[in-house]
């Protein structure tokens, strides 16, 4: 190779390791949906280290993490601003080699947060070598960076402690809101289900899939994994699974044969904008 490509390599390789605690977390997030959430334009000049489609690297020192945060979506414009108005800084404080990945709902079918999970998973992976993965929902706002999205050794559920229900965790087993697994656990858990149509059980499966497979889960302290939730309604086509009671009774058996495995979409178009990868998919509505 020539010497410019070897200096360029060596710039890379020299970056000493970020450390163990970044040394820019403030601790307590202020996080409020008062305001109207700022333009795009705005929050791309707030961050102009976020590029090629939502993706940040430390320039100083070699993240700890390779993290993609996968956030399943249709139609909620804008929480998607309040989203990246907040958790763009925090995750740059963080220090972490993260992108982020939005993964669109085409049509009006029955929403399916579990598949468009699958597909963001297996997206992100053409795109990187994404290490650490963190199911978002895009409603819910970190409020405390000490809340490191950094894969542990466990599974980890993040927003243990949500205002929508004043903080307290609802029950032992919740696994929905904000999750994240390594590679390695996701796989080993045969990423989500794809057959959870409509609002709810989706989580309380994934749950009993990473149980299932001989994992535990494990969270923070509950000060820390802290998040305000953006109000909203039920949207149509979210109404309540009515399956979902007898489906999360199956799991040690559908699991098998139902989730990464199975996994079948229409990618519809792959946009890398400054601040998000947009991922628009068909997912297959069944009939
Ligand atoms: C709870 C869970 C959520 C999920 C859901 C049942 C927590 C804190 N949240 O949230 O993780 O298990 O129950 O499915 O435990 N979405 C769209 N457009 C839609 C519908 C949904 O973008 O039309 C996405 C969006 O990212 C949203 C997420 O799906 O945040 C979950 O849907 P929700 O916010 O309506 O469900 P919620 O608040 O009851
Ligand atoms: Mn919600």
């Amino acid at each position: 190779s020539t010497s410019k490509q070897s200096e360029e390599s060596n710039k890379v390789n020299i970056l000493p390791d970020c450390p163990e605690t970044p040394p820019d977390l403030q601790g307590p997030i202020d996080v409020s949906f008062g305001h109207v959430a700022p333009e795009m334009k705005k929050m791309e000049g707030d961050n102009p280290l976020v590029k090629d489609g939502g993706h940040y690297k430390p320039p100083y020192c070699k993240a700890l993490s390779k993290v993609a945060v996968i956030i399943p979506y249709r139609d909620r414009v804008e929480h998607l601003h309040y989203f990246l108005e907040y958790m763009h800084p925090t995750l740059q404080r963080q220090q972490l080699d993260y992108a982020i990945y939005i993964i669109n709902q085409a049509g009006t079918g029955k929403f399916n947060r579990a598949k468009l999970m699958n597909i963001g998973y297996v997206e992100s992976l053409k795109d990187y070598n994404f290490e650490c993965f963190v199911f978002h929902d895009v409603d819910l706002v970190l409020e405390n960076d000490k809340s490191l999205y950094s894969c542990p050794a466990k599974p980890r559920h993040l927003s243990a402690a949500v205002d929508k229900f004043n903080y307290v965790l609802p029950y032992g087993a919740i696994f929905g809101g904000v999750t994240e697994l390594t590679k390695e656990q996701f796989e080993k858990a045969n990423g989500y289900s794809n057959t959870f149509w409509g609002w709810g059980g989706e989580d309380d499966d994934m749950y009993n899939r990473v149980k299932f497979s001989g994992m535990e889960i494990s969270r923070y302290p509950i000060e820390i994994s802290r998040y305000k939730m953006i109000s909203h309604a039920r949207e149509k086509g979210n109404e309540p699974n009515p399956k979902r009671f007898d489906m999360i009774r199956q799991t040690a058996s559908t699991m098998k044969t139902d989730g990464l495995n199975s996994l079948s979409y229409k990618l519809l178009s792959k946009e890398k904008h400054q601040l998000y990868t947009n991922v628009t998919v068909d997912v297959l509505v069944p009939a």
